[in-house]
């Protein structure tokens, strides 16, 4: 690893980037930095979950009817008021909100930036201390700088994403992130208490021996995904599957895989949202060399209509992703003969 990259921080690292655009305001390394200490924050509440009297329910549901746990309310509201307080971000949305939240005063309007991210995602796997994460993706307003930001500067196909990531709360805490210029991780430091680099450039392996899919909906899968599922295992492939959307597709980037969520009779749309799970990941993936597709079309260049429609997901290692979809395509081809 060059002397120059080796083990920088959080912020040692957006700075360096920052000096290589001159023109750059320094409000997206600020944005990053924010995010990096709300999930200090967040890490440090998960940790002792087991000790502190802060498991199970808060006695409410999402707009998704799910029941919201203790943490996953903790970690919103840190997230929330890291960038309400800080001075790179015109509004949000969540996973745990229903709609956007403005953040109309003088100082937030003039921010460049809006963030969409799910606050704790896997949480309900905390109890059994699985690894959850914090997912985000950051999108430049199109509203005019100055005014409120609105709806608009959140509906955007995840293509136009200015950064992404996500934090992995488990056997450490690793903050990842995208911009186009790579992906790169950096692990929580106690000695220090900052994020340091640890992953300089990340990329994700073309080839993989692995898969990771619920199999426990096999039968609702339609006939392509199936038939991609029997050929990884006529192959000898391994079946890896946490049942935590940032833990499994963290393994599926640094060791080549690929992520499956596929659409079922069950669930049409699939399980997981476009716009603060699917999109982060897949512009991840992108840039580390992998690929994401709903099944037909990249999921970056989905149009959304809604904050929180669902989406099927593939997403990993490019060969495993382009075969996945060459399955789907002698399906749609042979249903159609
Ligand atoms: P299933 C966790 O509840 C989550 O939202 C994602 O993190 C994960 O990938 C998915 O749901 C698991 O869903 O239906 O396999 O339990």
């Amino acid at each position: 690893m060059p002397l120059h990259k080796k083990n920088l921080t959080l912020d040692e690292f957006t700075i360096q980037q920052l000096r290589m655009f001159p023109n750059a305001t320094g409000e997206l390394s600020s944005l990053l930095r924010d995010i990096g200490l709300a999930a200090k924050r967040i890490y440090a509440e998960v940790s002792k979950a087991g000790l502190a009297d802060i498991l199970g329910s808060a006695g409410y549901k999402n707009i998704h009817a799910e029941t919201v746990q203790q943490l996953d309310a903790f970690a919103q509201n840190q997230l929330r008021n890291v960038l309400r307080n800080g001075l790179s971000c015109a509004g949000i949305a969540s996973e745990e909100m229903d709609g956007i939240e403005v953040f109309d005063d003088v100082m937030n309007n003039k921010s460049k930036y809006v963030v969409m991210f799910d606050p704790l995602d896997g949480s309900t796997n905390i109890d059994t201390n699985t690894a959850v994460g914090t997912i985000f993706g950051v999108y430049r307003r199109k509203t005019s700088i100055g005014s409120p930001c609105a709806l608009e500067d959140f509906l955007q196909p995840g293509v136009n994403q200015v950064a992404a990531g996500y934090i992995i709360y488990g056997s450490s805490a690793m903050m990842v992130y995208a911009t186009r210029r790579g992906v790169n991780g950096f692990t929580l430091d106690p000695a220090i208490g900052e994020f340091s680099l640890s992953h300089p450039d990340i990329h994700c392996p073309s080839e993989t021996d692995t898969y990771s899919v619920n199999q426990g909906y096999w039968c609702q899968f339609e006939q392509g995904v199936q038939d991609f599922i029997v050929r990884c295992q006529q192959k000898g492939m391994s079946q890896r599957y946490a049942g935590s959307m940032v833990a499994d597709v963290h393994r599926t980037l640094i060791k080549g895989g690929i992520f499956l969520y596929p659409a079922m009779h069950s669930k049409p749309g699939g399980k997981l949202r476009l716009m603060y799970e699917c999109n982060p990941f897949a512009f991840i993936m992108e840039v580390a060399g992998g690929k994401a597709i709903n099944g037909y079309e990249r999921i970056v260049d989905i149009m959304p209509a809604d904050l929180h429609q669902p989406c099927p997901v593939f997403m990993g290692s490019s060969l495993a992703v382009s075969e996945l979809r060459l399955c789907l395509k002698n399906q749609y081809i042979l249903s159609h003969a």
